[in-house]
């Protein structure tokens, strides 16, 4: 499966969600869909988007809050699914795009490659539910269960290693942290 078509699956319900996601190559096929402004894009911090959308979904019970991540990026911040265990906020669902690769600078394999199970990861970390969902029917499926559930979800998803033609955004980064930062302003006025 290709992560432009998983991400495009499911961008109808993302449109209501609270959305971080990791930087590069995914954060470009979320924006070529169509952004909105509670997008946020996590440039440059590798592995703290989960960390972000971890805080948001502690600080934001009444709202949903998805984290788009990479293979790569949860290896190098494993103890975000510990964390997340702990503190497992319904509100909060984690879907990490597995490509085996660091793609966005140039396609390195990952651990992932070399066998580490971050689904296995997860649920030895004590997240209770944890799906893997190789195509799109099953990431359909298991998307939507993980939004009517009500309970933290953690799914992996594997996907080829292939991203977009260019990386370019037509949004800066001061741009969609203040119009991000706004959002979540006016849900707390609400
Ligand atoms: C702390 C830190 N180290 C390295 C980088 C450079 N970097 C940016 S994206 C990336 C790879 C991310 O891999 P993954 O999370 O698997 O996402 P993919 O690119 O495969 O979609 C790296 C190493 C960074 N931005 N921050
Ligand atoms: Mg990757």
């Amino acid at each position: 499966m290709r992560r432009l078509e998983a991400i495009n699956t499911i961008y109808p319900l993302l449109k209501d969600h609270i959305v971080v996601t990791n930087m590069g190559a995914v954060a470009v096929e979320l924006y070529s869909l169509g952004h909105r402004p509670n997008f946020f894009y996590l440039e440059h911090s590798m592995g703290l988007a989960s960390s972000v959308g971890l805080g948001l979904a502690l600080c934001l019970p009444g709202h949903q809050v998805t984290v788009l991540d990479g293979d790569a990026s949860v290896l190098m911040n494993l103890g975000t699914l510990s964390t997340m265990a702990r503190y497992h906020p319904a509100n909060l669902i984690h879907l990490i795009f597995d490509n085996e690769s660091l793609l966005s600078v140039g396609g390195f394999p990952s651990a992932t490659s070399t066998g580490t199970d971050l689904a296995g990861v997860a649920e030895s970390s004590g997240v209770e539910h944890v799906v893997a969902a190789d195509t799109i029917e099953d990431l359909d499926q298991a998307f939507n269960a993980a939004v009517d559930r009500d309970a933290l979800s953690v799914l992996v998803s594997k996907v080829e290693a292939v991203g977009p033609a260019s990386f370019a955004m037509d949004i800066g980064l001061l741009e969609n942290r203040f119009q991000f930062g706004r959002f979540l302003q006016g849900l707390n006025a609400g």
